[in-house]
């Protein structure tokens, strides 16, 4: 009984030791070294190459290594075992803590206090009351629906979005097409959790954006291609969208030609809201891996709906 691990887009060695270690017993091989494919009961994988698991005929389950699902997304067939994502801890509360810094640094403007400095100029401003200050999650998966309710801790007006209805704790829940327009209409800072998949693809275009309050803000967390950057731009030049905190973009790393850097008005950071621990990560992969064995459901488990 053998795993088979491949984290494409990073270090394969730390998440074999990581993996070791909560399953001894397991075999562990990395990508593309696979002795004997008929081995491999368990495919633990990060952007592995198009169509590679249908070659391992015993496979019981395949598990992602990160949050996002568009790298499944893109397989056009897939071996017909449960596909567990991974909803890791630690990776929602610093993801969480993200969407807090920004929402602070736009409701307390403290690029304006920077500014005051700057030119040593002392002078207070009245903040908006945080239970007055609407912060609006689109996209209640297991990250939105964290993220939404670690706001409502925080004393926000957290809301949040889905298709379809979703409950969720002191959060404002909205969900299909008119509960968009509601949303979007209230929103002083809006917070893009959507994945990427055939349905979401500059899903937040000129007509949504340009729907919010003058003067309300953007955090993407998701993915950049959820977004019409060109709209997002124009919003954010006219000033009717006031700043933009992106950590995700259509292209990454973001080219130096992008028009994003040239905006005193958009924070840019490298895709870091939430990094992804292996040993964190391995102890909830090596759980469902437990789980399955001893003949119970994995979870989460995924369903490819809109495939890219
Ligand atoms: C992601 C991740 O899906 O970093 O973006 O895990």
């Amino acid at each position: 009984m053998a795993i088979l691990l491949n984290n494409q887009t990073g270090e394969s060695q730390p998440w074999a030791d990581a993996l070791a270690g909560y399953l001894p017993e397991l075999d562990i091989h990395v990508y593309p070294n696979i002795p004997n494919a008929d081995d491999i009961e368990y495919a633990v994988v990060w952007h592995h190459p198009h169509g590679d698991l249908l070659n391992y005929p015993n496979l019981k389950a395949i598990l992602v290594l990160g949050a996002g699902m568009d790298h499944i997304d893109q397989e056009s067939q897939l071996p017909n075992v449960p596909i567990v994502r991974l909803v890791d801890p630690s990776v929602n509360d610093e993801m969480s803590q993200y969407v807090l810094y920004w929402v602070m640094h736009f409701q307390r403007n403290y690029e304006r206090y920077r500014a005051q400095a700057a030119a040593k100029f002392w002078q207070r401003h009245m903040t908006p009351l945080s239970r007055q200050f609407r912060v609006s999650v689109v996209g209640a998966g297991p990250i939105g629906q964290f993220i939404s309710k670690r706001l409502a801790l925080n004393g926000f007006a957290s809301q949040s979005w889905s298709r379809s209805e979703r409950t969720i704790d002191n959060v404002e829940s909205f969900y299909g097409d008119q509960g968009l327009l509601t949303i979007l209409k209230s929103s002083d800072v809006l917070v893009n959790c959507l994945p990427l998949n055939r349905a979401t693809r500059h899903f937040l275009d000129h007509q949504k954006l340009s729907m919010l309050p003058k003067g309300s803000s953007l955090i993407n967390i998701s993915r950049g291609a959820v977004l019409d950057d060109r709209a997002l731009l124009n919003l954010l030049d006219s000033g009717h969208i006031a700043n933009a905190a992106l950590d995700t973009f259509t292209e990454e790393p973001l080219a130096k030609t992008s028009d994003y850097w040239q905006r005193d008005n958009v924070y840019i950071t490298p895709h870091m809201s939430g990094s992804t621990y292996p040993t964190l990560a391995c102890e909830v992969i090596a759980n469902n891996i437990k789980r399955i064995e001893n003949g119970e459901q994995p979870f989460p488990i995924y369903m490819p709906e809109n495939k890219l």
